[in-house]
């Protein structure tokens, strides 16, 4: 028993989708609190004008009923309110009618930074639309509908999963570059709260949690670097001052004073928070743009310049909440298995009660 994500959509096309697999039967969705996750993504200082068109709603067409989950794939829709001003630009079948709105040029210049060059190069296009449609963050959308479904399940079992921004003076630097006509990234965390020991294994790098949330995370568009517990700072101290100790209370449960290991050793959950950072770059679309190559013509120019937000560190703060939220979910579907919810919430139960582990 495993959760699985499939996600489509393009940014200015008609909708973003995902279909959620591997959820017990029986699991009450808040259409409410998935709504807010959308919302809370959407918001955030430095954001592009774009926020103020769109208001992300999750829309459900099966899976379930009466506001219950079936235990059968769950579909997941928002819908793109923009794509109506690129209803030509990106229509799925052949345009009918005269070119209007957005999106009816060829891109040509490819952004340094973004997937135009690389993507335009794989797939053989002539309009690195074709590919920048696809690979703009405007896919989160999906991922954090898919998160807050997955931390409704984690919620039944006591765990809870919290993003927040760790960069300083982040107002300050967006509102500098803004005034330059430049970008800037940052650095988010997210913490996963009463986790038990022993999801993920060790007995395979597939099944290492550190390593299934890190490739999470840098599946998230913009994010670079990923840090577990003290990450990178680890590598600087002695042994003696980089693990932490295990101790026993008077009934014999088991707890730690630090937690320098984020809730990861050896790949396996030990009880303690879950401590994950995310670092994401500066966004590639510049106001006051980088070389690039014409791809038509091959002469220099300059790169595409197109609506695009300063930063999005706080919606990025959302979003690595809801891909650490499906991770934890997908590898407590792992252990606790189960068709209902009340088997899945049972095998956690006989499994936290045999085990001398104190929660927090
Ligand atoms: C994005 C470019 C911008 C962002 C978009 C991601 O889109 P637009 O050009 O339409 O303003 O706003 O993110 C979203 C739309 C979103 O909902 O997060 C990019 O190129 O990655």
């Amino acid at each position: 028993m495993t959760l699985t994500l499939t996600t489509a959509g393009e940014s200015h096309g008609p909708a973003l989708v995902a279909i959620v697999g591997g959820l017990p039967a029986g699991l009450v969705l808040d259409r409410a609190a998935i709504d807010a996750d959308l919302a809370r993504r959407q918001k955030g200082y430095g954001r592009s004008p774009r926020q103020q068109l769109e208001r992300d709603e999750v829309e459900v067409l099966a899976g379930l009923r009466h506001g219950r989950t079936l235990g059968t794939p769950l579909a997941l829709v928002v819908r793109n309110r923009d794509h109506r001003n690129w209803a030509w630009g990106m229509s799925p079948w052949p345009p009918e009618g005269e070119p209007e709105g957005k999106g009816t040029k060829p891109v040509t210049l490819p952004r340094p930074g973004h997937a135009d060059l690389a993507g335009t190069l794989k797939f053989g296009l002539a309009d690195a639309r074709d590919s920048l449609e696809r690979a703009s963050a405007r896919q989160t959308t999906v991922a954090v509908a898919a998160g807050a479904v997955a931390k409704a399940l984690l919620a039944q079992l006591g765990i809870s999963v919290e993003g927040r921004v760790v960069s300083e003076q982040l107002e300050q630097r967006i509102d500098e570059a803004r005034a330059d006509r430049d970008t800037v990234g940052g650095v988010v965390e997210v913490i996963a709260r009463n986790v038990p020991p022993g999801l993920g294994s060790y007995a395979a790098k597939e099944e290492r949690l550190d390593a299934r949330l890190a490739a999470a995370l840098m599946g998230i568009q913009a994010v670079k670097g990923v840090e577990i517990g003290a990450g990178f700072e680890l590598a600087e101290r002695r042994g003696s001052e980089a693990h932490d100790e295990i101790l026993a209370d008077s009934q014999g449960a088991l707890y730690r004073e630090t937690n320098f290991a984020g809730g990861i050793e050896g790949g396996v959950s030990n009880g303690e928070d879950m401590v994950v950072r995310a670092a994401m770059k500066p966004l590639p679309t510049l106001m006051r743009p980088l070389a690039s190559v014409d791809l038509d013509t091959g002469e220099v120019g300059e790169a595409l310049v197109e609506r695009s937000d300063v930063a999005a560190v706080e919606a990025l703060a959302v979003v690595a909440e809801a891909a650490v939220g499906f991770e934890v979910a997908r590898a407590a579907r792992e252990k606790f298995g189960g068709d209902a919810l009340a088997d899945f919430v049972a095998a956690h139960g006989a499994y936290v009660e045999r085990i001398p582990w104190r929660t927090r």
